[in-house]
């Protein structure tokens, strides 16, 4: 399997009655009134970005009308828009924003995951959600194999997710096991040694972003640190 098959795999996954339901239902009749014409996606988000990427960024989950509108990670809301203009300033995006399919975006070097695939209400998923979903996120980490260098987390669901993903996958981490926080840091390894850096990062939410408990700054040292 490719990571294109994948993608298209886990684009029409069904696991999660709750969020199946809720995913669906925003996009068949609750969608935010300026966005009332557009078609929306509706679906789990596959990753997106740079198949040969070394580093993976993992997020929380699809916003409601961002991902479940536009289909592409991050991609249709504030959250998006400040992770991107980061990504375009620290050379990893070809240009600053990102709107959906057909805008000639690419990123270099990175692809973009998320803890969970499908908009949860209120940004919420719940544990089994969350354990459900840490499968699709496991296949990402197969397939990019031993060509993954860093995996950086957006929030602390998805550097949950990543070690819910990575001990089923039989790799070794640290005990007691590393807590999440903004550049935080530790060190998996695959199940053949090959060493992994986990980076923390706090979400790139309006609730932080506003609030500047991350700031543009802090976002992009935090990505700078991730070719070191
Ligand atoms: O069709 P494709 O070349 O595999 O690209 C699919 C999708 O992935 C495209 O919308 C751009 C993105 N992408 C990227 O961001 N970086 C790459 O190096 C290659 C593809
Ligand atoms: Fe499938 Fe993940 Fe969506 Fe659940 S959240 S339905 S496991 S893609």
């Amino acid at each position: 399997h490719t990571l294109a098959d994948l993608d298209a795999r886990v684009s029409v996954c069904r696991a999660c009655p709750r969020l199946v339901e809720w995913r669906e239902t925003v996009a068949r009749q609750d969608r935010r009134a300026s966005f009332a014409d557009e078609p929306y996606w509706g679906r789990p988000g596959p990753s997106f970005g740079d198949p040969d990427a070394d580093t993976l960024i993992v997020g929380l989950a699809p916003a409601a009308n961002g991902t479940n509108r536009t289909g592409r990670m991050f991609t249709g809301d504030a959250s998006g828009d400040f992770l991107y203009a980061a990504l375009h300033r620290t050379g990893y995006a070809s240009q600053p924003t990102s709107v959906g399919a057909g805008d000639g975006l690419e990123l270099d070097g990175i692809r973009i995951a998320a803890a969970v695939r499908c908009a949860p209400p209120a940004n919420v998923p719940t544990p089994a959600e969350r354990a459900t979903c840490a499968t699709w996120l496991g296949r990402d980490l197969e397939l990019l194999g031993d060509r993954l260098r860093v995996i950086m987390t957006l929030g602390e669901i998805g550097w949950r997710g990543v070690l819910a993903a990575t001990t089923t996958l039989g790799w070794v981490v640290p005990r007691p096991r590393p807590r999440f926080g903004h550049a935080a840091e530790a060190t998996l390894h695959t199940p053949t040694g090959h060493p992994v850096r986990l980076v923390g990062c706090y979400h790139v939410s309006p609730h932080n972003t506003y609030t500047k408990r991350l700031t543009p700054a802090m976002l992009d040292d935090v990505l700078t640190s991730l070719r070191h």
